[in-house]
């Protein structure tokens, strides 16, 4: 592991460096911390891992040593995987994906809230989520006047900076140094009533600053690293998320040609996973160029239509690239530069932007219900999977809201298309699109049995439509109130205990 030493360039910061285990000795038990991180890019890759081991020591002398996590969003096994390994999280928040941690909430043994991306930071300052005592931040360098050369995700970064008591910086040799530049950081958010306009009118306006403000004097540590990003490999699309993606291409076609999208469509919003990257990887051979998009993460299917010139612009707050995708980023950084722009994620996700832009959002689902109500984050109603991440600021408050999902899930024995979603995390008022790759279920403008009528035609697997039918047919039948026709007592039958 090499470090690049020259990277620390303020003097009373190189007095501060210090090893990742004296680091975390500076956390202390029940000490809240802010960590960098967002889909698996831009997180600490030390210090997390140190404090695991030392947690790990405490509770083997039967001392107590829990942390609150906050984070960007998802992380990687060195901190979420390891930290929830040793059970070192008493409270996560606001997103994460990683498979231990999943296991500890599910088991009752993590408190996880689950929140708005979009909402954290203001939340922070509102101070509604408590004190935060400690900022861990991975950053790319640190410039001789104290300022920190962001990473590849920026997350929550400028709030934990700014309203921790203490900061502890991790120094990554791996990060490009030439991604200085690319950063866009606003320091014009105030607190209601003080609050003005985002002056963000196209997706690639620049309104902030290329680098964190830093206080050299709340810096306790510095940590030097060399470890690249977790660099996710995404699955080559399958028949599925091809269909899925064909029915959303044509979709947009039509709209096209209906006038109510122009040619370039507008800017394009896109979750994380395979499907979303299977979009991509349709527009990619569809007809749409000049296109722009407005989204919290940039995965290698966007990559490829800035690569290949369909795509002009993209602003995110992150990047989650497979280790090929992020070889040709660095190889291709400084014309890319000018083609990316990274920005905190309450201006990625800020309401106000995604309705002024006219975003096309499009996210992924685990259920959907006959009228339009989408479970985001919930199996069988109980069992948290990720979290809502960034899927509500999007949906909510898009031009054009759009929800996709295989029509099963194990094996086909789950429908993906039920009578009333076990969960509710965007409602049928902030759905306005279901696709499967049976078909694609346009809402806008249909009362809610219409919108039932072609959910069940068009989305739900063949194998489960006769059931979802009959059951429709008898709710309006028998339901007491025939708005929203349901049958309570039956209404979740159709899902598998276990
Ligand atoms: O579990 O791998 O154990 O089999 O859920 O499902 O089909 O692989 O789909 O990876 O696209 O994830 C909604 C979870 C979809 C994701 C969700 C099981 C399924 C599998 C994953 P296994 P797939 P994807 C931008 C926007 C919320 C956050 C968001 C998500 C696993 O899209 O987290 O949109 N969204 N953020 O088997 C039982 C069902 C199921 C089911 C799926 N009906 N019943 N299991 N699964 N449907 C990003 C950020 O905000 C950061």
């Amino acid at each position: 592991m090499t470090i690049d030493h020259s990277r620390v360039m303020s003097p009373a910061l190189r007095s501060r460096i210090m090893s990742a285990e004296d680091a975390a000795a500076l956390v202390p038990h029940g000490a809240n911390v802010g960590m960098s991180g967002f889909t698996g890019s831009g997180y600490p890759k030390a210090v997390p891992l140190a404090l695991a081991r030392r947690i790990e020591a405490a509770q083997a002398r039967g001392e107590p040593f829990r942390i609150g996590v906050w984070t960007g969003a998802s992380t990687a096994p060195e901190l979420d995987g390891a930290l929830a390994k040793v059970n070192g999280i008493e409270l996560r928040l606001p997103y994460q994906s990683d498979p231990i941690t999943r296991e500890r909430i599910n088991a009752g043994s993590m408190e996880y809230i689950d929140i708005h991306l979009s909402h954290v930071a203001q939340f922070v300052w509102f101070g509604f989520l408590g004190h935060l005592d400690v900022a861990l931040v991975e950053v790319t360098a640190i410039l001789p006047d104290g300022s920190l050369v962001p990473s590849t995700s920026i997350g929550n970064n400028k709030t934990w900076l700014d309203q921790a008591d203490n900061i502890i910086l991790e120094v990554n040799s791996a990060m490009n140094p030439a991604m200085q530049g690319m950063h866009d950081i606003y320091y014009g958010t105030r607190l209601p009533p003080h609050r003005k306009p985002i002056p963000i009118l196209a997706p690639g306006d620049r309104i902030g600053e290329t680098n964190f403000r830093c206080d050299p004097d709340k810096v306790i540590a510095v940590v030097e690293t060399n470890a690249p990003d977790r660099n996710t490999t995404f699955a080559a699309p399958d028949p599925t998320s091809k269909a899925i993606a064909g029915h959303i291409l044509d979709f947009l076609g039509h709209e096209v040609r209906r006038g109510r999208l122009p040619p370039e469509l507008l800017p394009i919003q896109s979750g994380v996973g395979n499907v979303a990257n299977a979009v991509m990887a349709g527009l990619e051979d569809g007809p749409f160029t000049g296109l722009t998009a407005y989204t919290e993460v940039l995965q290698d299917g966007m990559l490829n239509l800035i690569r290949s010139g369909r795509m002009t612009l993209a602003s995110a707050t992150a990047l989650s690239l497979s280790s090929d995708a992020a070889t040709f980023f660095n190889r291709e950084l400084e014309t890319l530069r000018n083609r990316i722009v990274l920005r905190t994620q309450e201006i990625s996700n800020h309401p106000e932007v995604i309705r002024r832009l006219g975003v096309i959002a499009m996210n992924g689902l685990i259920e959907a219900d006959i009228y339009g109500n989408v479970n985001s984050t919930h199996i069988r109603g109980t069992a948290i999977m990720n979290g809502i991440g960034g899927s509500g600021d999007f949906a909510r408050n898009a031009y054009l809201s759009i929800f996709m999902t295989p029509s099963t899930a194990k094996g086909g024995s789950v429908s993906a298309i039920v009578p009333m979603v076990t969960h509710v995390d965007h409602t049928e008022h902030d759905v306005q699109i279901i696709v499967t790759e049976h078909g694609l279920a346009d809402l806008r403008g249909l009362s809610p049995k219409q919108r039932a009528a072609i959910i069940i035609d068009k989305t739900a697997d063949p194998s489960f439509r006769p059931a979802l039918k009959d059951y429709f047919d008898r709710a309006c039948r028998m339901s007491p109130g025939k708005h929203t026709p349901h049958l309570l007592d039956e209404a979740f039958r159709l899902i598998q205990p276990g």
